[in-house]
């Protein structure tokens, strides 16, 4: 019988690629964003290779997340991997300058949005004393940098709980894995500047930054060690990233 993973944000960037590399591992599929035609077309395009379910929803309401998780088809209601994927930054002002709705964002996503779908899924976990968590975390959840404040700490959570998570999920064998990339080119700075395209692309100008592709193919090698071997955290810069603010760029 088929695996199931569980990939939050599945509509773009980290979690489309990881549900492709899951999908070519022999993973069924439960797909989870907002944008449903995202959702159909990566079903459509998975569906040749296994067999794929989405889940519509805003991360940020609970009762949607809870009603979206218990609604599962039995064939897909057995989640052996959650990837806690989805999230964004949200604006990069000074903390003086800040937008509350930007702050919001970020903590209702990011954070308390990771612990509901966490909520709706643990039991089910430890009831059967299995399963792999992997909390997409962040370089900002281990550092901060400048503008990058309320991101960084929501990232900073997602650190603590994934440590949180592995000490007490530990009595259930269920492990327990965060992995926080640096700079990788998706939608990601898209959504932080708002749509300006012009300067998300300069992020990534003067250096070659990871891609979605790099962190799913290290998610891919995380779930198929033997069962005794938890990586439990793993910190992925491109080669040109030294450190948040330290970047050899051309
Ligand atoms: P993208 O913007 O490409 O993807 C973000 C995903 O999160 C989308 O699928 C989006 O789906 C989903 N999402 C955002 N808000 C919500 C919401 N309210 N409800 C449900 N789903 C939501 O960015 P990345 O792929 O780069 O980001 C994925 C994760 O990786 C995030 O947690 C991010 O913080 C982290 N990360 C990214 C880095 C980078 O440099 N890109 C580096 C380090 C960590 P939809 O809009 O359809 O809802
Ligand atoms: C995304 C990486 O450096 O923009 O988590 O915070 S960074």
């Amino acid at each position: 019988m088929k695996k199931t993973a569980f990939i939050t944000g599945a509509t773009s960037g980290i979690g489309w690629a990881t549900a492709s590399e899951l999908a070519q591992k022999g993973y069924q599929l439960v797909l989870c964003g907002r944008r449903q035609d995202r959702l159909d077309e990566l079903k459509s395009e998975l569906s040749q290779v296994t067999d794929v379910t989405t889940l519509q929803f805003d991360i940020r309401n609970q009762k949607a997340v809870f009603d979206a998780i218990f609604s599962l088809p039995e064939a897909f209601s057995t989640i052996d991997v959650l990837v806690n994927n989805a999230g964004n930054a949200h604006g990069k002002d000074a903390i003086q300058d800040g937008s509350i709705e930007d702050w919001d964002a970020m903590i209702d996503i990011n954070v308390k949005g990771l612990l509901y779908v966490s909520k709706a899924i643990i039991p089910s976990m430890t009831e059967r004393k299995s399963g792999h968590i992997i909390n997409i975390g962040s370089t900002a959840g281990k550092e901060v940098y400048p503008g990058g404040n309320v991101y960084c700490a929501s990232k900073h959570a997602v650190d603590a709980i994934n440590k949180s998570m592995r000490l007490d999920l530990n009595p259930f064998g269920i492990r327990v894995t965060g992995i926080h990339p640096g700079m990788v080119e998706t939608e990601f700075s898209e959504v932080r500047f708002k749509g300006d395209k012009e300067a998300a692309a300069k992020v990534y100008q003067g250096f070659e930054p990871l891609l979605a592709n790099d962190i799913a193919d290290i998610i891919g090698f995380v779930v198929a060690r033997p069962a005794h071997v938890c990586v439990a955290d793993l910190v992925v810069t491109c080669t040109a990233q030294a450190t948040s603010t330290v970047v050899n760029k051309s």
